[in-house]
């Protein structure tokens, strides 16, 4: 696939899932280094510049991207030659897709340890990390059922109660609103993240923080998982994650809103939810709690305050 595909095909949502954009990017920048026909260091340096800036203006949210691009580029723009530089690129996008999908398979380990018999889990969007935990726990015998949320506009939902019905968890399928009238009965939530904070928030498809509301307020245990390459280094210095405003249309359709001139459709994709209402992180590292997340930066990332201009 061209980098342009790529960059298309993320834009739009066809390759979504903040795990799986990342890894998307590191092989589409290994592959459009092995398309480059040159051998100066300097063009090919500015050529992959080019390539990172098209793939980190797909989707402003998920830090993963930033994260993976960031990893793939890094040898790029320390090498001495151009062979260093390819070998840099080839080697770090294969190690990160390797390790990602590594750190999926252990959060699913971990996470399964705190899923137990009887257990009525409520999971919103399509996450990767978090249905794998599900799926982990289900393949154990343990005994639960899920409730899936549709997530309005994409319905993402319905990719999640296809993964869960396919592996057999038996699943209750509800629109998003119906969250907190069922919350009474669920004993466990467990979400993904696309973003995690230096404060322990967490940035989630819409309606996640919702979801944390009533959980909190049913004193049920709210729990994220996320691979520490959704952990957001410049929160450190007080940055705030932007948040992804997709356009009207997946909301109602151009020939209703136009007959509506007075009525403006909003499309925010994520939300914030505090660290205050998440009781627990699952990464491929261990389980934190949110507060840690700045010790995740600081240690697992290697960032520090001192490495940004503030
Ligand atoms: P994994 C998704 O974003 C959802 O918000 C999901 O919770 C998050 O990425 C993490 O997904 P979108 O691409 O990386 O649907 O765990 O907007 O798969």
């Amino acid at each position: 696939m061209s980098l342009a595909d790529t960059a298309r095909k993320i834009k739009n949502m066809e390759i979504r899932g903040a795990g799986r954009i990342a890894r998307t990017c590191a092989t589409a920048l290994k592959e459009y280094s092995e398309s480059l026909k040159t051998s100066d260091l300097k063009t090919f340096q500015k050529e992959m510049e080019s390539a990172a800036d098209i793939l980190l203006q797909t989707r402003p949210t998920a830090v993963s991207l930033p994260n993976a691009v960031n990893i793939v580029m890094k040898g790029v723009r320390s090498a001495e030659s151009y062979e260093e530089a390819l070998n840099s690129v080839r080697k770090s996008a294969y190690d990160f897709v390797e390790s990602s999908n590594a750190a999926v398979r252990r959060i699913a380990e971990i996470g399964a340890r705190h899923i137990r018999d009887g257990d009525v889990i409520l999971t919103h969007c399509n996450s990767q990390a978090a249905i794998a935990c599900i799926i982990e726990a289900h393949r154990q015998g343990k005994d639960f059922e899920v409730f899936a949320t549709e997530v309005r506009p994409r319905k993402q939902g319905l990719l999640t109660i296809k993964a869960l019905s396919d592996a057999g968890v038996k699943t209750n399928f509800i629109v998003d609103s119906a969250a907190r009238f069922f919350m009474k009965q669920v004993t466990l939530v467990i979400v993904g993240s696309d973003a995690v904070t230096a404060n322990g928030a967490v940035v989630n498809k819409i309606g996640t923080s919702q979801i944390a509301l009533a959980a909190h307020e049913a004193r049920t245990p709210f729990i994220v998982a996320a691979e520490t390459y959704k952990f957001a280094p410049r929160t450190i210095t007080g940055e705030l994650i932007r948040i992804e405003e997709r356009d009207s249309s997946e909301v109602l359709d151009k020939s209703v809103s136009l007959t509506l001139p007075n009525v403006t459709v909003r499309n925010p994709a994520f939300d914030v939810t505090p660290a205050d209402y998440i009781d627990l992180i699952i990464t491929e590292q261990g389980v934190i709690p949110p507060e840690m997340a700045y010790i995740i930066i600081k240690e697992s990332l290697g960032w520090e305050i001192s490495d940004f201009d503030v």
